[in-house]
């Protein structure tokens, strides 16, 4: 689509990674970084759907007070907490190569420093599997430490959930949100590398799967991969920086050096009509176009059924050539 907004506000240094042109490589993209003073430039950004990295932002004494020995004091050493704990670097939801552990939250954190793969992403303390998390009422002890500026006050009117995320050296697997996000990160740094909407195709997702077993960062080094053909953007978070994830862009993240500590805000950035009615604890629940529309895929394969193989194939794959044709054109709009 066409922006009409400044490219200096939206576009501003959307270049290409100098090292990131080879035979074969995918052609990275380094997400800029701006300053963001007014809550209509937020308004631009998420109009224009593009990641964008936002500095100067008062989100609070958590960049300097969050020590481990001020989490552990106020939260509670021997709180409990949920973590992922896998033997590998990799995280994959898909073959479930993590194990979810319940740790008190001192040794949890001593682990997560000490370099383990351990991972927290908060849930509701009162209902996990039915209330999506929000630090002010899972983490009240340390959320006062941490706030949403009124630059972002779109998404404290639109807010689905907030998430604590504490992580050791591992890497959240590839995956896609419904919810718009603002990922805030407050202590170490992290590599996050996002793909558009449009380049799901190359990504690995099986269908109905909002996350994909895909080694994104294995793979942008190696040539001749899938990735080839997709235009992965590269965002550094530094302590303090807010990167906005548009909704739908497929997403993977590693701190690069040793512990992460961050929050997350999903928020609405569709007419509410569009979301799946009913619960949606992760804020990757798909619109409910998709749902319908897989439960029609399901009738139409259905009613090729009675035909021979060779029949219904045949016209299984016209029918996909025409959604493709759809799809692309839909894209490129
Ligand atoms: C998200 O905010 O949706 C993420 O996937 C963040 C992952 C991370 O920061 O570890």
């Amino acid at each position: 689509p066409t922006l009409t907004v400044s490219n200096t506000v939206v576009n501003a240094n959307r270049e290409p990674v100098a090292n990131g042109h080879g035979p074969g490589l995918p052609h990275v993209v380094r997400v800029p970084t701006i300053q963001l003073t007014d809550q209509d430039t937020f308004k631009k950004n998420l109009d224009a759907a593009l990641p964008i990295i936002f500095t100067d932002l008062s989100i609070g004494p958590c960049t300097d007070s969050w020590t481990n020995s001020y989490l552990k004091e106020a939260i509670g050493a021997e709180s409990k907490v949920v973590v992922h704990s896998s033997k590998d670097e990799k995280m994959d939801f898909q073959k479930k190569n993590f194990s979810y552990e319940t740790r008190e939250f001192g040794p949890f954190i001593d682990a997560a420093e000490r370099g383990e793969k351990v991972y927290l992403r908060s849930l509701s303390k009162g209902a996990p599997s039915e209330r999506p998390t929000n630090i002010y009422e899972d983490f009240p002890e340390i959320a006062q430490d941490f706030r949403l500026p009124e630059e972002l006050a779109y998404v404290v009117a639109n807010m689905h959930s907030m998430p604590l995320r504490i992580s050791g050296p591992v890497t959240m697997w590839l995956h896609y949100d419904v919810m718009a996000n603002v990922l805030c990160q407050i202590k170490g740094r992290k590599k996050v590398i996002l793909f558009p909407p449009s380049e799901v195709g190359h990504l690995g997702f099986e269908a109905g799967a909002s996350s994909s077993s895909l080694d994104v960062f294995s793979s942008m080094a190696a040539g001749g991969t899938s990735l080839s053909r997709t235009h992965p953007h590269e965002a550094i978070l530094e302590p303090g920086t807010v990167l906005f994830i548009p909704s739908l862009w497929a997403h993977t993240a590693a701190p690069t050096d040793g512990m992460s500590v961050a929050v997350n805000c999903f928020f609405k950035s569709l007419d509410d009509r569009k979301y799946a009615a009913g619960r949606d604890v992760y804020g990757n629940r798909d619109i409910s176009a998709y749902e319908k529309g897989r439960r029609d895929v399901q009738r139409i394969v259905k009613s090729f059924e009675d035909s021979p193989p060779n029949v219904s194939g045949f016209y299984l794959q016209r029918l996909a050539m025409e959604l493709m044709d759809k799809a692309k054109a839909t894209s490129a709009s």
